[in-house]
């Protein structure tokens, strides 16, 4: 790294990295695997770029099977930071000169994929906002399958970092960012975290949405032969939210679950139409917990923001837990609180650039 480039990433305070694709690849195998469990799926596929091909044990991603050999360059090579919150990592494009994206789905499932392209969990846009008198931005996500989800907890601290490292921003700044799920409100406090103020949760069952019979309390799921009892929550995105078993038996090791078994089956049950996200529980105690999550869209990861919210709405519902608790994820802790006075949440955690690059790779 040039000495002058590396003065400027650290006057910006983080280190910078050009990522550049130069080999020409035209081998198509690559592996899906669960970035939390190490073990290999073969369904974390895929909405909007059709389902991926098994190829013998080795899954390949559509936009990589579409590509022809030697097309792998874009005539558009972008700009893009990377961050992550608690291992859920994210490729961050600044947006806000155009209403349209500059990464197709397509393309953005190509880059999410952490062989053959830079490697994410997701590409989240800054976008301009579609009404300054209420916004400052808007955010646009594509999980790493390329389907868009309507909000992102771990993405919307990211987003709010990285504006704020953007436009050189003061801390204690809050932004009234635009979602599919709404109006959401993330501050970059003093001491670099992020606190999010998630709006209130949906606790109406069709509008989850989810066919189970209400939101009030848990519903019997039959997964793999086994029956589970599970809580429907909206946080703009659909959530599962499973403490224990049928028989009234908690989840008493959340790492000795077969998530890359068991998730997808959750992730397209028929009771969660627009499938789900799924969060396996097991209470530490009132105020802690350990939580895995098997993400709709994007497979195993090491957090989930929105989720630990709806952990904490379903445990404080079921209760498991006080309305302010420590949601422990295999990337991390998250801080949430689900406020008594007026319902709504709100999610305390970090949020740091790791690099930033140009890539001309594309579909
Ligand atoms: O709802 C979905 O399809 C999720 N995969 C969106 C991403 C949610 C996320 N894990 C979060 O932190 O809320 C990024």
């Amino acid at each position: 790294m040039a000495a002058n480039n590396a003065s400027a990433a650290h006057s910006r305070g983080w280190y910078s990295h050009h990522h550049s694709v130069k080999s020409a690849r035209t081998t198509t195998r690559t592996t899906t695997t669960c970035s939390s469990c190490s073990l290999s799926s073969s369904s974390s596929a895929t909405q909007t770029t059709g389902v991926r091909r098994r190829r013998g044990e080795i899954i390949v991603p559509n936009a990589i099977i579409q590509r022809k050999a030697g097309s792998n360059y874009s005539e558009t090579s972008v700009q893009f930071w990377k961050y992550q919150g608690l291992g859920n990592d994210f490729i961050l494009v600044d947006n806000r000169e155009s209403e349209v994206p500059k990464i197709s789905p397509e393309r953005a499932a190509l880059l999410c994929d952490r062989n053959f392209g830079i490697g994410a969990d997701g590409v989240i846009f800054a976008m301009p906002s579609p009404d300054p008198a209420k916004f400052d931005y808007k955010m646009t996500i594509y999980n790493s399958d390329g389907s868009e989800p309507e909000m992102c907890g771990n993405g919307i601290r990211c987003l709010a970092r990285f504006v704020a490292d953007l436009d050189k921003d003061q801390r204690g700044k809050k932004y009234n960012v635009s979602t599919l799920a709404g109006l959401i409100v993330p501050e970059v406090r003093e001491d670099g975290q992020v606190a999010v103020d998630m709006g209130t949760p949906i606790l109406n069952a069709s509008n989850v949405p989810s066919t189970l019979k209400d939101c009030e309390r848990s519903h019997e799921m039959t997964v793999d032969g086994e029956k589970w009892l599970a809580n429907a929550v909206g946080m703009g995105n659909p959530h599962c939210v499973v403490y224990k078993k049928a028989n009234g038996e908690m989840i008493s090791d959340v790492y000795g679950l077969d998530l890359p078994k068991i998730g997808p089956i959750f992730e397209k049950h028929e009771t969660f139409p627009a499938k789900t996200n799924t969060e396996f529980v097991q209470v530490v105690d009132k105020g802690r917990v350990k939580m895995r999550v098997w993400e709709r869209g994007a497979g195993c990861t090491l957090a989930c923001g929105t989720g630990a919210c709806a952990t904490v709405v379903a445990g404080v519902i079921e209760g498991h837990v006080d309305r302010k608790c420590v949601v422990e994820l295999p990337g991390g802790p998250l801080e949430i609180e689900w406020r008594e006075i007026d319902d709504k949440i709100i999610m305390t955690g970090p949020a740091e650039p790791t690099f930033e690059g140009t890539t001309a790779l594309g579909v």
